[in-house]
């Protein structure tokens, strides 16, 4: 342990609000990429320094630069785009990134192998559209979550808009976007000019993460982020308030047992009228006691164990002025998304499309990116991105769910997909994401090919049953709430974690470590038969494996590391 400050927050300290030298970076022609300093603070733009890992080995050899170009994150609350939006963010892909649309598990859209010299047109193209990349990343609050349930249409609409004004309030102050992407004028004075009434200098110790749910779906996986609000809605379909969760998070690094993903806990209810007096509260007790020294121990979850619960939620009533009141009672039932078609109040109707780990790309045999390009030229409502990597074409007039039925399904988007499959959520790994040490995105689906064929010998292809793959411990697929979940150890092979709940409420364990796909497919099909031949009615995978003796419940996260048994592949 150490006394220092960690080096990104002398980075952020000295950044002049988040500008650091990256004008400069830009026009520099020798080199693809920004120095290192200025790759940290990009991130608060949204922007992540990157390189092509596929062709590292044969770059090495010929003595040349890494193939460096950019992954540009849009700030997208909620995940609503217009279909002018759609369309300029497929314009942009095509034009200045590698071609495809990456939906994130976050509801946002990434787009992948920008280059340097491209970053400044991609933005403003965006910008014209209304979108922007402003703290998509960094150390700040992000994009914020909402759930997509278009058919509860008040309820849907008190949570988006708690999200939008959740998003906007917390936005940083800081003119250094438009200065730098935008060709906006620099303010004369420069730093002492900047305000950040929630931030201040040095921003927050660590990424925060908002997200808001309507029950019965938990499709935002309220307990896996920093804050979340569960709506808590009336006989009539109104929303009434919310309950608060705080402390949740994903990310842990193997061999460190410090490290854990941690399911957030309830604090209370509270009124929309308090909601975001609540988030600046606990915004700012994290930017004042959140561990600005140790990087991996800087998230919220850390900060309420160290503190205590009793304490934190003390601090956040008396800086709010709110004093929460008792939790009320609300029920999830999936973290999944409703395939097909769903009808509004209104009478129109609402499309979710299975998009295979969100990227949105033409590949043999299925032209999705053409058709979903042709869909956003003809439809006149809107897109909503889930946050699991899928897409739903919403509020559709009776008029046009034929039509823009058929483009979908001849791309494939409405396939009869297995319960396995469409509950199955990868991350992006290789070749873009520095962090991976395994593949996800590129091999997941060939697991499931492996594990359909397995799941149909035991008749339960049909069964709704939650994977999700990460290519390294980060969790960016939230594969420790996964039923099945699989997380990267090296190339080729993984750590197999069981025992999650189906409704997102309780976090899974490790099963057996270090597997290839042989070891996966053996490990886990003498489970689906038992699970086949002895669950009982309704009963849950996830549930089965705590159940059988497979392997034993997780708490909060605090005990995700203890109680695990061995399993040991023949
Ligand atoms: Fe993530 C870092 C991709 C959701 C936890 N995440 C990364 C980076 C930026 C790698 C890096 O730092 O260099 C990945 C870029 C890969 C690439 O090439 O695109 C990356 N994260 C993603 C996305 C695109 C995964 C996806 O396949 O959809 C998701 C984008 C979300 C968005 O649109 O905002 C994504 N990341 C998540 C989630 C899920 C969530 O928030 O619901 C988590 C777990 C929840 C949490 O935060 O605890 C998550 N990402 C991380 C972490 C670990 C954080 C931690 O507390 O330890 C890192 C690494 C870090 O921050 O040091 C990381
Ligand atoms: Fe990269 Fe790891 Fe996140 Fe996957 S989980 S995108 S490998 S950081």
């Amino acid at each position: 342990m150490t006394d220092e400050l960690s080096r990104n927050e002398r980075i952020k300290e000295a950044s002049n609000y988040l500008r650091g030298t990256l004008a400069d970076g830009l026009r520099e022609e020798i080199t693809g990429a920004i120095i290192e300093d200025d790759a940290q603070l990009v991130k608060f733009h949204g922007m992540y320094l990157q390189d092509d890992r596929d062709l590292r080995p044969e770059r090495t050899r010929k003595k040349m630069e890494k193939a460096f170009s950019f992954m540009i994150r849009v700030r997208i609350p909620g995940g609503v785009l217009s279909p002018r939006q759609w369309l300029a963010l497929d314009e942009v892909a095509r034009v200045y990134g590698n071609g495809t649309m990456r939906l994130t598990t976050r509801q946002t859209v990434q787009l992948h192998g920008v280059i340097k010299s491209n970053l400044k047109a991609t933005l403003k193209t965006i910008d014209e559209v209304l979108l922007n990349s402003i703290a998509a990343c960094g150390d700040i609050n992000r994009n914020v979550m909402c759930n997509v349930l278009p058919e509860q249409s008040r309820a849907h609409a008190a949570a988006i808009d708690m999200a939008r004004t959740i998003s906007d309030d917390l936005l940083p102050h800081t003119p250094a976007y438009r200065e730098i992407w935008l060709d906006g004028e620099r303010i004369a004075g420069g730093e002492e000019e900047v305000v950040e009434p929630i931030y201040g200098k040095t921003y927050l110790p660590r990424k925060f993460k908002i997200v808001v749910a309507v029950p019965p779906s938990n499709d935002v996986d309220v307990f896996a982020h920093d804050l979340g609000y569960i709506a808590i809605v009336d006989g009539a379909g109104d929303v009434v308030g919310w309950n608060v969760t705080v402390g949740g998070g994903m990310g842990m690094t193997h061999g460190e047992p410090d490290t854990y993903p941690r399911t957030a806990d309830i604090i209370g209810f509270c009124q929309t009228t308090d909601a975001v007096k609540i988030a600046e509260a606990v915004v700012t007790v994290q930017r004042d006691w959140g561990d600005r020294k140790n990087r991996k121990h800087a998230r919220l979850k850390y900060t309420i164990e160290d503190r205590g619960l009793d304490n934190f939620r003390a601090e956040v009533e008396k800086r709010s002025g709110v004093k929460l009141a008792r939790a009320k009672s609300y029920t999830f039932t999936s973290t999944g998304d409703r395939y097909g078609w769903t009808e509004g109040a209104d009478g129109r109707g609402h499309l979710t499309l299975f998009v295979q780990n969100g990227r949105v790309h033409d590949v043999d045999g299925a032209s999705q990116q053409t058709a979903l390009r042709t869909i956003a030229q003809v439809h006149y409502g809107d897109f909503r991105i889930t946050p699991n990597q899928n897409l739903v074409i919403a509020n559709v007039p009776t008029s046009q769910q034929a039509e823009i039925e058929r483009i979908a399904r001849e791309a494939g988007l409405l396939a009869p997909w297995s319960g396995l499959r469409r509950n199955s959520m990868a991350c992006v790994a290789l070749p873009t994401c520095g962090l991976a040490l395994a593949e996800s995105e590129r091999y997941l689906p060939e697991l499931v090919d492996a594990l359909d064929q397995k799941l149909a010998a035991h008749g339960l292809s049909a069964d709704d049953i939650v994977i999700r793959m990460t290519g390294c411990p980060n969790g960016c697929a939230r594969p420790y709430l996964a039923e099945i979940g699989l997380v990267g150890k090296g190339p080729g092979r993984y750590n197999l974690y069981l025992g999650a709940a189906f409704d997102g409420s309780r976090m899974n364990k490790l099963y057996a470590e270090d597997l290839d796909h042989a070891g996966i497919v053996a490990a886990l099909d003498p489970l689906f038969a038992a699970y086949a031949k002895e669950r009982q009615k309704g009963e849950r995978f996830g549930d089965y494996a705590i159940r059988s003796g497979a392997i034993a419940a997780s708490g909060n996260g605090t005990d995700f590391h203890a109680n695990v048994r061995a399993y040991k592949p023949k």
